[in-house]
């Protein structure tokens, strides 16, 4: 740290003699060692940095985690939140606090990959070599894949837009579900990946139920009812899972809520939403009194335009080993990866212990023989104090760990399952997930 202030103070000196910035000819850029280098202190580089402490076979500052983030975020509860029920600072904890002190930490962005010479560049052009890499830094939120809508949610109050997908926007999202008391309310989704794809509409059946409570909407009779709501998805169903999808389209249905599939959130102009459709069919625009956005998310430019990004800019690991297809001590996991499934945290639980099996085999010489069938889960609120508890693998394949136990179908929204969501959940991760001690349907590692 010293370090690198003293070379950035002199980098600076210098571009200010200059007359200019010299990023391509730093005067001193550090260079540091580590057998293995971590990009991201979210869910994934948390818990694989301390699950590879913790085999014993590192020494301090052998690992070594980037991220210039100042916080972690407990991003599931962010639903929470938008239903009232937490608050986004009892969710986030200061990063620095929740990494080993035998890890090193680098509190700074990264520049660029240079995976032909195992070596990455910080922000700072400090140079860190490493034995192995796992790049892990998760997904960016593209807030300008709607025209209009970071005015929109920079003015909540006004625009009526908000979203529970960011920390600095989750916190009015209730105050807006609270303030209607009649018109019309859509909830959006857009095409393409993002992450948690059920949480856009698991902040809908939150707000349909206190409307409910409220008398302002009544699912028997939406026509008549003061508050109207609609679903509007640039997908073409409810839920990528068939079996999870058909039970949540029966919801949607029951409960009068108004399906627009394969509408794709591209405009907000005052209180009017614009979508697009597919085919070339034209544009669609509707009036709303409630907007509740999810933004278009993508890998992060400096994984996009590095060697490791596949066409779509993920991190190209093999789908069973999480190793890198081309780079053999190059490893991902989490939503920067490209392993094809829907990005969780519970994806993490099961991702993880794959990913660092493999690489202490690889350290020792051996091929990865542990293989990641995909698993990843849901916990889909469907109304205040019920969960439907998507559980799944590649192929959309259900794998369900309570129907193995207890013969019971996690289609069913149950009120145990809220529990785990509310409570169980958001104390096991900061107990024990991100130290590296727990595997999710395994239980304690
Ligand atoms: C899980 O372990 C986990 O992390 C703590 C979640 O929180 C985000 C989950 O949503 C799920 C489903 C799991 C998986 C664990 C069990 C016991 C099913």
């Amino acid at each position: 740290m010293v370090r690198s202030k003293v070379a950035s103070a002199a980098r600076a000196a210098l571009a200010t003699s200059r007359g200019y910035a010299t990023a391509s000819s730093p005067v001193s850029a550090a260079s540091r060692s580590h057998k293995v280098v971590v990009i991201g202190g979210g869910t994934a580089g948390l818990a694989i940095s301390h699950q590879l402490l913790r085999s014993g076979r590192f020494v301090q500052d052998d690992i070594a985690i980037v991220d210039p983030a100042l916080w972690h975020n407990y991003q599931p509860g962010w639903t929470l939140v938008g239903g009232g029920l937490k608050t986004r600072e009892e969710l986030r904890q200061p990063l620095h606090g929740l990494i080993d002190p035998k890890l090193k930490f680098y509190n700074e962005s990264v520049g660029t990959f240079t995976p032909e010479e195992n070596y990455i560049t910080l922000g700072n052009s400090n140079k860190l070599n490493y034995d192995h890499l796992i790049v892990a830094p998760g997904v960016a939120l593209d807030f300008g894949s709607v025209k209009g809508l970071s005015e929109a949610l920079a003015a909540p109050e006004e625009s009526a837009v908000s979203t529970i997908y960011s920390y600095d926007t989750c916190a009015n999202v209730f105050p807006s579900i609270e303030k209607l008391k009649k018109g019309n309310a859509i909830f959006t989704q857009p095409a393409g990946v993002i992450k948690c794809a059920g949480a856009p509409q698991k902040i809908m059946w939150l707000a349909l139920d206190y409307w409910k409570k409220a008398g302002l909407y009544d699912p028997t009779n939406p026509a008549g009812s003061a508050i109207k709501i609609a679903f509007a998805t640039g997908t073409p169903t409810m839920f990528g899972v068939p079996k999870y999808s058909a039970k949540l389209e029966e919801l949607r249905k029951e409960r009068g809520v108004e399906g627009l599939f394969t509408h794709d959130l591209v405009a907000i102009e005052g209180k009017k939403a614009t979508f697009a459709r597919p085919n070339g069919a034209a544009n669609v625009t509707r009036d709303f009194d409630l907007l509740h956005v999810v933004p278009k998310m993508g890998p992060h430019a400096f994984v996009k335009n590095s060697a490791l990004a596949n066409e779509a800019g993920y991190v190209d690991v093999d789908d069973g080993t999480t190793r890198h297809k081309k780079f053999g001590n190059v490893w991902s996991a989490g939503d920067a990866s490209s392993l094809p499934t829907s990005k969780t945290a519970a994806a993490v639980t099961a991702e993880a212990p794959v990913l660092v099996q493999n690489l202490l085999r690889t350290i020792d010489g051996k091929e990865p023989d542990a293989i990641y069938d995909g698993y990843t889960s849901c916990p889909l609120l469907t109304e205040y104090g019920k969960v439907l508890l998507a559980e799944f693998k590649y192929g959309g394949v259900p794998k369900e760990t309570f129907g193995k136990w207890f013969g019971i179908d996690q289609a069913i929204p149950r009120k145990e399952f809220y529990h785990l969501k509310k409570t169980f959940f958001p104390w096991v991760y900061y107990q024990a997930m991100v130290k590296g001690n727990w595997g999710g349907p395994k239980g304690w590692l």
